[in-house]
């Protein structure tokens, strides 16, 4: 994004008086949130949970709400139906593939260079310039490590060294990383939880008032990620107990509530970079796959087994989901199979 851009966000969030902000549920979109609400103070957040979409379901939230801008972070998509219906400026501060739309302005990395993907909370972290750790906590738990900041960070806060060399080292092997999956685990509460672990993380000054529980805010907010951080754990643990030395990793488990697919992904991936790692969840009659490798090429093996059977998925060259009809399943996990050597 150019510095030209950055400006003129900084201006736009200047001058409103009552924006409202929609975040991707990752830690991404909710540092993104945080950044900007911290150091423009006005308006109100809303998480858009459990789906990368922002469409015309939300229009009703904004008619309520009556902002006089719409602010969509570190959303993958948004509907043209949505910007048709809402009827003030919007803007889409974003990193994913863009999307041309009608009648809202977007700020985006790829329009500039098609390789650039840093993530929202580095470019918003870069409007506001404070609170760096929040901008490194959504910047690292969306697998980017920018080097340039690690010096200045570790002098602010002693956390992760500055020959750190890469995000899942950081994520997976530092107090940082816990700081980052505790942001994440959050997200996946309820939306009134949500709401209330939001309303006080913007209140927190200092990552140690949640890490080493110094503040009531800080233990309230580690208290919530303790609860949701117990059924990860049993679930990696039982992972962990079933790997074997094949090529192809594969755990499949079923849960009613929480999703642990992508974070169960990620970190199989960085113990077993060599491997391809599949992991399903089972939800009535489907199962949602998280795919990754850093050897083998996810997206063809992918792509060719989808069209044996009935379902759909995709992503990128090394990480993929997919969602596949249950009684399909064990058949796409043989054709993955067959393409791995
Ligand atoms: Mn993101």
């Amino acid at each position: 994004m150019k510095e030209k851009e950055l400006k003129e966000i900084r201006k736009i969030l200047e001058e409103s008086e009552n924006p409202l902000y929609f975040y991707d549920d990752d830690t991404d979109g909710l540092c993104s949130y945080l950044l900007l609400k911290k150091k423009y103070g006005k308006g109100k957040g809303i998480c858009v949970k459990g789906s990368p979409v922002l469409d015309e379901k939300f229009v009703r939230k904004v008619n309520e709400i009556m902002p006089d801008k719409v602010v969509i972070l570190d959303m993958p998509i948004v509907t043209q139906d949505f910007i048709d219906k809402v009827n003030v400026p919007i803007i889409w501060i974003d990193h994913h593939e863009i999307q041309e739309r009608e009648g809202v302005k977007i700020y985006n990395p790829r329009r500039w260079d098609k390789e650039d993907n840093r993530p929202t909370a580095y470019w918003c972290y870069r409007i506001v310039e404070e609170n760096l750790w929040i901008g490194m906590v959504g910047t690292v738990g969306d697998w980017y490590l920018p080097k340039e900041y690690l010096g200045k960070f570790r002098k602010e806060h002693g956390l992760l060294k500055e020959d750190v060399k890469e995000p899942g080292e950081a994520l997976f092997n530092t107090e940082f990383g816990k700081l980052v999956r505790i942001f994440n685990f959050v997200l996946k509460e309820s939306v009134t939880n949500v709401k209330n672990v939001v309303s006080v993380l913007l209140k927190i000054e200092d990552p140690f008032e949640i890490l080493e529980k110094k503040t009531s805010k800080g233990r309230f907010v580690y208290k919530m990620y303790e609860k949701i951080n117990k059924g990860y754990d049993e679930l990696l643990e039982k992972a962990l107990n079933e790997i074997k030395d094949e090529k192809v990793i594969v755990f499949i488990y079923s849960a009613k509530k929480t999703t642990f697919t992508g974070d169960l992904s990620n970190e199989l991936l960085h113990k077993f970079p060599n491997r391809l790692i599949i992991i399903g969840r089972v939800k009535e009659e489907r199962v949602m796959f998280s795919l990754r490798s850093g050897k083998y090429k996810v997206s063809p093996l992918v792509k060719k087994a989808v069209s044996k059977v009935e379902g759909h998925g995709g992503g990128h060259l090394y990480s993929c989901g997919a969602n596949i009809a249950k009684e399909d399943y064990i058949k796409f996990i043989d054709e993955i199979k067959k393409g791995v050597k």
